[in-house]
């Protein structure tokens, strides 16, 4: 039996110097120590010995058993530390490494355009003002001083949503809902998406305007060539070139429409003002009476001017981009230069 107790105090040693786990280390000392275990057995079986041997192989299975419980608490606490070690390491974090970068997204040059020309008439004393896009022909049309068989309704191709509702066609009728709603003094601008039957290399169906009115008492079209003159040379830099040209609009009498030097070539003629050296850019006219009429403005007392211009186009010019598809193909190679 001494021989067992010496074996078993050698195995255990080895088995539990051999544990690398705190779970292999339960295991060895279940096996050994364990109420089932080789000692605890061996113990058991002591009952059965002389009276002059069970002291002396009793104290010695003490011994064992003690040696081997030191040695598993030694054992615990190393692996313990062990695998805490190993746990920091493969978990360890850096934290001195740079973060991942969070992709910001760039606004769109159409709303850059947008903005940039809200900040202008703002300065100038214009409030801005929105309106519906689905929008009643009264409001498109009707009383713009395009009655249902006026032919300056086929300038525009109109989406029709039915014989009284449409697409709008111009962002006018925010104007119209405005000068409904308000009494003169008023100075307002119009930004916002129009939509006309009109597809190709330099029309999309869906497009960007931003119009704008003043009326008040005593307004000339001496007032309109001041803020708009103002407004482009902000635009477009001081020393720019504006002309006014005689034209038509069944909203306005009279009408001009504003051309500004060629930004691309200075007036020396090239491809993007088709060698006139000029590019228009704005349409305005003095309101006409039979507008103040269908929103019950008195044209004895008030006068006014308006103006509308597509914002693709300035943005074309102002950013040099020569295919207006790129501004809807959402290419962010194309979006992110903005
Ligand atoms: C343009 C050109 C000329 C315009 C007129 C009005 C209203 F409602 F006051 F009569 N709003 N916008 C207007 C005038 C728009 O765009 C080329």
């Amino acid at each position: 039996m001494k021989e067992q107790l010496d074996q078993m105090l050698d195995q255990g040693r080895s088995a539990l110097l051999a544990a690398a786990t705190v779970a292999a280390l339960q295991e060895v000392r279940v096996r050994f120590l364990g109420k089932k275990g080789e000692l605890t057995a061996l113990m058991k079986g002591m009952k059965d010995l002389s009276a002059e041997q069970r002291p002396v192989l009793g104290a010695l299975a003490n011994r064992v058993k003690e040696d081997l419980e030191a040695l598993f608490d030694e054992r615990l606490e190393q692996v313990r530390e062990m695998e805490l070690e190993q746990r920091l390491a493969s978990e360890r974090l850096d934290v001195t490494l740079p973060g991942r970068r969070l992709v910001a997204g760039t606004k769109h040059p159409v709303t850059l355009v947008i903005e940039e020309l809200i900040e202008i008439f703002s300065a100038l004393g214009f409030g801005v003002a929105e309106g519906p896009e689905v929008e009643k022909d009264f409001y498109n049309f009707e009383a713009l001083n395009m009655p249902k068989d006026h032919p300056a309704r086929d300038m525009q191709d109109t989406f029709y949503i039915n014989d009284d509702v449409v697409l709008r066609t111009h962002t006018s009728p925010v104007q119209i809902r405005t000068m409904l709603k308000q009494a003169p003094p008023v100075r307002v601008i119009a930004p916002g998406t129009v939509y006309r039957r009109d597809s190709d290399l330099t029309h999309t169906p869906m497009f960007h305007q931003v119009e704008g009115f003043l009326v008040d008492k005593g307004i000339t079209f001496g007032d309109l060539k001041g803020v708009l003159t103002a407004f482009l040379t902000q635009v477009f830099g001081k020393n720019v070139k504006v002309r006014f040209r005689p034209s038509f609009f069944p909203f306005t009498e009279p009408s001009a429409e504003v051309d500004i030097q060629c930004v691309m070539c200075r007036g020396g003629g090239c491809r993007v003002c088709k060698s006139s050296g000029w590019l228009e850019i704005l349409g305005s006219g003095m309101i006409d009476p039979e507008v103040f009429k269908a929103v019950d403005y008195d044209s004895s007392i008030y006068s006014g001017f308006a103006f509308g211009m597509g914002i693709e186009r300035i943005a074309m010019l102002k950013y040099g981009v020569n295919d207006l598809r790129l501004f809807f193909e959402n290419d962010l190679r194309f979006l992110r230069q903005f």
